[in-house]
């Protein structure tokens, strides 16, 4: 029946690996087999179904698949691990009331029954505008939708631009008309027209020349210092694994340095990017950009020379179509080494001499387009032990048309900005939510240490205080700058030779509180927005901070599900999530595209070695207590 399938041999794939080509084409032809899954069956999720760290460390051979299925002629939506070894479909559930990522499909399904709709046509006309070739839609993921039964339908919001002839589709926006779209059912099942607003007159091109200036290219003569085998990377002390993950894009584990455990898993598990304008046709935008239409699948070829320098490493990924086969990305993730300043240095009164190191850093990253808006994640390793996670934002703003060409006199309590004449982009802001598995020296005997800094009474003496988070629900923390706060992962179980128990620790750096209101729709889907920092014991199941489908989820879905139970954080298997907001008043310097705004924050050893890991011959690890 099917001699190809039973003559596949699996390929000798580490426990982490993600899923190749091959095995997404088996683990499909296993669910047909079965009877669960058709041709027109569409896969809104498949990737691997990683294996427990228990097994990890065991070496395990098995080999599952996740997937999510979404069938189109009833509306169901259906969850499987299938297990590539015994060809067996292991698990099988029912999705029920949740929406599973948008299928690219489903953008351009979006896009034609807006296109066709006699009411939207009407209300285009309506603005004077003729030709239908000129505009430009834009399908997003639609919220929780009011007077609409929302969760068992596939709905999303379609907004409005002109387009034209310009490179920018995002500059003239068409404002006040959205269309809520079945995109299963294909049809409008409600277009919200809030009346004419002028559409504006510049057409925001960006293609023109950024002025020139000399070639700026690093040389390895002797080649890179860093080896990639399979999905391992070494550079230096450092080890890691990477996957190019669907949902979540690039997702590293494993990482150690000097062979001494770190971090087991490392990802972006969520984002909401919610808009400050209260107007209904807006205070529903807050972007989920992870649990909605997956950062990885919307993932960009990396272009070197500009991208990325032109001397880095590119890796390709394998993603899965709509229909459950699987398609390469080519230049998904870039791996390169930079010049990282200096080191170290020092120079000496007496003798006049200085001693100095040029650092170099290995980066890790890739980068996403979700429609309008441009983001890269980057992971850097330095020498002396540093972890700097960081995030860039570019793109174009979204944007919206108004009457005025002059900011009003009275412009301080506006919730967005003139960034061109009738174009006004409201004030937001882009929450990241980073699950970090923390494994420092070791899974099993991990505790949390928050650090609080106080002035001491005399004088100008000052005092750090460090205190554990002892479990889940006392662990939901804020930043202070007043307390210079800081959180630590350490293992009591060990000491350096200075008896003080080795750690990582968290050093934010740019953050924001959220300013909707806790009880705003878009807060209730996010509520890992509540707090910088949440801490849950490691379940292998809670990866996604809010929730596994956020898309029109009326429930409480994720972190503060995890943390019901309150277990304890004491010398246990600890996961840090770090909540990271940026929140951006538009200038007119972000239009009509946005200079990269880089955020993000540090895992640096504290008390890890007994000295600077990078002086002389390597510190001795850590010994048992
Ligand atoms: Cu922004």
């Amino acid at each position: 029946m099917l001699p190809a399938l039973l003559a596949l041999t699996a390929p000798a794939a580490a426990p982490l690996d993600p899923l190749t080509a091959d095995e997404m084409n088996l683990a499909r032809r296993i669910l047909i087999r079965a009877n669960r899954a058709t041709k027109a069956t569409r896969f809104p999720g498949l990737w691997l179904d990683e294996p427990s760290k228990e097994a990890v460390a065991a070496k395990t051979t098995a080999r599952t698949a996740f997937a999510v299925l979404y069938e189109p002629a009833k509306n169901t939506s259906f969850e499987a691990r299938i297990d590539l070894r015994r060809k067996t479909i292991a698990s099988w559930r029912e999705l029920k009331n949740v929406q599973p990522l948008v299928l690219q499909q489903e953008y351009v399904t979006a896009d034609e029954v807006v296109r066709a709709d006699p009411q939207w046509r009407a209300a285009i006309r309506k603005r004077g505008l003729t030709k239908l070739d000129d505009i430009h839609l834009e399908p997003w993921a639609p919220g929780l939708v009011e007077g609409v039964e929302g969760h068992n339908r596939r709905l999303m919001k379609v907004l409005t631009f002109l387009r034209g002839q310009s490179t920018n589709p995002y500059a003239r926006p068409i404002e006040g008309l959205i269309a809520v779209v079945d995109v299963n059912a294909k049809k409008v099942v409600r277009l919200e027209d809030t009346g004419v607003r002028p559409v504006p007159k510049e057409s925001g091109d960006y293609t023109g020349k950024v002025a020139p200036l000399q070639p700026l290219l690093v040389s390895q003569p002797k080649g890179a210092s860093f080896r990639i085998e399979g999905h391992s990377v070494r550079w230096d002390r450092w080890r890691f694994r990477y996957a190019y993950h669907p949902r979540e894009g690039l997702v590293l584990h494993q990482v150690s340095f000097a062979n001494r455990p770190i971090l087991y898993r490392a990802s972006l598990s969520e984002m909401s990017v919610p808009y400050g304008d209260p107007e209904s046709t807006w205070n529903w935008r807050s972007a989920f950009d992870v649990g909605e239409y997956g950062i990885g699948i919307l993932g960009s070829s990396l272009e070197p020379g500009s991208d990325v320098p032109r001397h880095a490493t590119l890796l390709d990924a394998v993603l899965p179509s709509d229909d459950g086969t699987p398609r390469s990305l080519p230049r998904a993730v870039a791996v390169y080494e930079r010049d990282g300043g200096v080191l170290w240095r020092h120079w000496d009164f007496v003798t006049g001499k200085t001693v100095s190191h040029r650092a170099q850093e290995l980066v890790i990253g890739f980068m996403t387009a979700i429609g309008n808006y441009d983001y890269m994640v980057n992971y850097a390793f330095r020498q002396d032990g540093t972890i700097s996670v960081d995030a860039d934002l570019t793109g174009i703003m979204l944007a919206k048309g108004v009457p005025a060409t002059k900011e009003p006199r009275h412009s301080s309590d506006a919730t967005g900005h003139l960034v061109a004449p009738n174009v006004s982009a409201p004030n937001h802001q882009h929450f990241f939510s980073f699950r970090l598995d923390m494994d420092v020296d070791g899974a099993d005997n991990n505790s949390v240490m928050e650090s609080n800094t106080a002035s001491a009474g005399a004088d100008n003496a000052f005092t750090m205080r460090e205190t554990a988070l002892e479990s889940e629900q006392t662990a939901m923390r804020d930043m202070d700058l007043a307390a210079a706060r800081k959180w630590r992962v350490v293992n009591p179980g060990r000491r350096n030779r200075l008896g003080q128990m080795p750690g990582y620790a968290l050093i934010p750096g740019e953050n924001s509180v959220p300013y909707a209101q806790p009880d705003a729709e878009v807060r209730r889907r996010a509520r890992f927005v509540d707090h910088h920092l949440w801490v849950t014991r490691y379940r292998p199941n809670e990866l996604y901070s809010a929730g596994d489908f956020p898309s029109l989820n009326p429930r409480i879905e994720g972190l503060p599900n995890f943390i019901q139970d309150d277990e304890s954080l004491v010398s246990q298997d600890v996961v840090l999530w770090y909540t990271l907001g940026v929140t951006h008043i538009p200038r007119p310097e972000d239009w009509p595209i946005m200079p990269t705004h880089r955020t993000g924050f540090k895992l640096i050893p504290v008390s890890f070695f007994d000295r600077n890991p990078t002086v002389g011959s390597a510190p001795r690890p850590a010994s048992r207590r």
